[in-house]
């Protein structure tokens, strides 16, 4: 199995976009929990990145629809160039949220790269939320809950054309896998703009095998396979850390099957690990969970396999 085995981890400690604080020491959390370590042990040559600096969290109500747009700018518009450097220069870039929003930043920087490179571009969105609200159909204002919106072009221009192409994506490159918390209009908006969401149902009927199955069907070997990991795609029960718990997600054995199954394509080339929240975990658990897991997206599985 050849991966990319040089990997650079870049945090982006800042709660921004969420609706609640301490998100922003989610980098440091999953340092404390080994993810360096981990991955040298998988054989990987790791390079800490340190973190991305950007403006502070004002903690302001929304303004036309949105909270902290323009911090929520300055600090995407961070991670586009960080994780563009990085597969510019053939590296495998971890994203360590920091919350949601910053997806925006991050997977505009896979595309830009990949439109340069000529590859094609799968998106694998693990979320218990679609994070697909606009200005008008937001709840919260927040823009965590709105980055896959903005990435298919939908959103306030500062922040779509970040990747300098607008839409960034495709929404049929995108393939959601755990939802179990869409808003009203929320859930019109993922229908009309036809994205291919397995949600807790299709995995409670089908199973975590078929689902994954599915969203990782027709890749090929020119394909970039980008992972959007929000860690609240885990049952709560398992991964307390996070701002957002929504109960009934994955379990551990279900995600762990999920981050094997992507393993075994052998075709991730960059990963975000999102919204982990230190202020709401016990003991650091729900970091350590969320090295465990990266572990198997990085090929440790139970047996030895070829
Ligand atoms: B997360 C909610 N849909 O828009 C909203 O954690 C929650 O990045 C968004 O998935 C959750 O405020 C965003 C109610
Ligand atoms: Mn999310
Ligand atoms: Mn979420
Ligand atoms: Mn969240």
């Amino acid at each position: 199995m050849t991966l990319l085995r040089s990997i650079s981890l870049i945090g982006a400690p800042t709660d921004i976009g969420a609706g609640a604080r301490g998100a922003s020491m989610g980098p440091e959390a999953m340092r404390v929990a080994g993810i360096g370590e981990a991955l040298r042990a998988r054989g990987c040559e790791v390079q800490d990145r340190g973190n991305l600096a950007g403006p502070s969290n004002p903690w302001q109500p929304p303004v036309d629809g949105y909270r902290h747009l323009a911090e929520v700018v300055a600090w995407n518009q961070a991670v586009h160039e960080a994780v563009y450097t990085e597969l510019r220069d053939g590296r495998l870039p971890i994203l360590l949220g920091g919350d949601h929003c910053l997806g925006l930043g991050s997977i505009s920087a896979v595309a830009r790269h990949c439109r340069e490179a000529g590859k094609k571009l799968r998106i694998l969105w693990l979320d218990a939320h679609a994070d697909f609200n606009t200005s008008e159909l937001t709840p919260s204002g927040n823009i965590h809950g709105m980055p896959v919106a903005c990435l298919c072009g939908f959103g306030p221009k500062e922040l779509v054309e970040i990747g300098g192409q607008v839409p960034a994506i495709n929404p049929k490159w995108i393939r959601q896998i755990g939802i179990r918390s869409v808003d009203e209009g929320e859930k019109r908006f993922v229908h009309e703009q036809d994205l291919e969401v397995f949600d807790m149902r299709y995995i409670d009927e089908m199973g975590m095998r078929h689902a994954m199955e599915l969203a990782l069907a027709t890749l090929d070997a020119n394909t970039h396979l980008h992972v959007s990991f929000d860690v609240d795609f885990l049952d709560p029960d398992i991964a307390p850390g996070v701002g957002t718990t929504i109960p009934g997600g994955p379990t551990y054995r279900e995600a762990q099957l999920c981050m094997e199954m992507i393993a075994d394509t052998g075709r991730m080339a960059s990963l975000d690990v999102m919204e982990l929240n230190p202020a709401l975990d016990v003991r650091n658990k729900t970091a350590l969970l969320a090295v465990d897991l990266i572990e198997s997206l990085f090929g440790k599985s139970t047996l030895m396999r070829k």
